[in-house]
């Protein structure tokens, strides 16, 4: 049997929109009907004629996909696929740090569960932050739950106040300074490319900082030949494929995110043909969790 032909007359038998994010295997990336970042692939959501929608990525995707789309059925490809970063605060420390200020608004990573969202004023993704929080009137800023994309906003915006959370990503935690200084002796030539969820520390050492679409789309564009890259190794697939002449290097071993190699080619056809593990969410935290999520694609046009 031919995965990828059973796969393909599968999805158009049964009306499904299948959306990958680039940090999936890349042969799960290979069947996508949409491949990007989690900006580019809430919008999709929003936009595909299908009524259904295949989600490989983790859970907070699936959950925007389904806050944005209630009437559509959204699927996951393994239900167990998460993101430990999306439940690193909870709804009360939120509402406690709310109540101290005045003028503050609470600007919440895309990253986090509905429950998150539901209590922040605004979602964010890496490729849209700074233009979003600029936008804001308040001066105070809680950052949740990402300290290293928080505190890289707070960088290029001195006249905000940032109060942050200590969340962070195992991924992006685990590149060290270190290893991308010991990248940067191997490779003197190489760009280094890095994802703000990165420390300050690895971000320092960064040419570019951007998000995953944006990482491969700088370097794609620019002049340079090799480049370190350092978020998920995921992005290497289209990397790779779209640069057949450029040399990509990863800074360490340890840049697989377990939640997002949870999606298999396997687990997409056994889905595809049972359209089990639908995205299921109570109305009254959905309604909540579409407030912020909607604000986030008004002020990011
Ligand atoms: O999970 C991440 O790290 C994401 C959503 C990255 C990106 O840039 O899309
Ligand atoms: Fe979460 Fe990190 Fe995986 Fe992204 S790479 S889904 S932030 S654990």
């Amino acid at each position: 049997m031919n995965l990828n032909e059973e796969i393909k007359k599968l999805k158009e038998k049964k009306e499904v929109a299948i959306l990958a994010h680039y940090y999936v295997e890349g042969a799960v990336q290979d069947i996508a009907d949409y491949v990007g970042d989690s900006y580019y692939l809430s919008k999709m959501a929003t936009e595909v004629p299908q009524k259904n929608i295949l989600f490989c990525g983790v859970k907070f995707m699936g959950e925007s996909a389904k806050i944005l789309n209630p009437e559509k059925h959204v699927i996951m490809v393994d239900e167990q696929a998460d993101c430990p970063m999306a439940h690193m605060i909870d709804a009360k420390t939120i509402d406690n740090i709310r109540a101290k200020y005045d003028d503050i608004a609470v600007v919440c990573y895309i990253n986090s569960s509905a429950e998150i969202k539901a209590h922040s004023d605004v979602c964010v993704t890496s490729s849209n932050a700074f233009k979003i929080v600029s936008k804001l009137p308040q001066k105070n800023i809680l950052f949740i739950p990402d300290n290293h994309l928080g505190t890289y906003l707070s960088t290029k915006m001195p006249n905000k106040h940032f109060v942050f959370h200590h969340g962070y990503c195992p991924v992006h935690q685990d590149i060290r300074m270190e290893d991308v200084k010991r990248a940067k002796q191997a490779h003197p030539e190489a760009e280094v490319l890095a994802h703000p969820e990165c420390s300050i520390d690895v971000l320092s050492l960064a040419h570019y900082i951007g998000s995953t679409s944006e990482i491969i789309d700088y370097a794609t564009k620019s002049g340079g030949e090799s480049f370190i890259i350092a978020t998920e190794d995921g992005v290497l697939h289209k990397l790779r494929s779209e640069n057949a002449n450029k040399k990509f290097y990863l800074v360490n071993e340890k840049q697989q995110c377990l939640g997002m190699k949870m999606n298999t080619l396997e687990k997409v056809y056994d889905v595809l043909n049972s359209m089990e593990n639908e995205m299921l969410l109570n109305e009254e935290l959905r309604q909540k969790a579409q407030a912020p999520l909607t604000k986030m694609h008004e002020l990011a046009e």
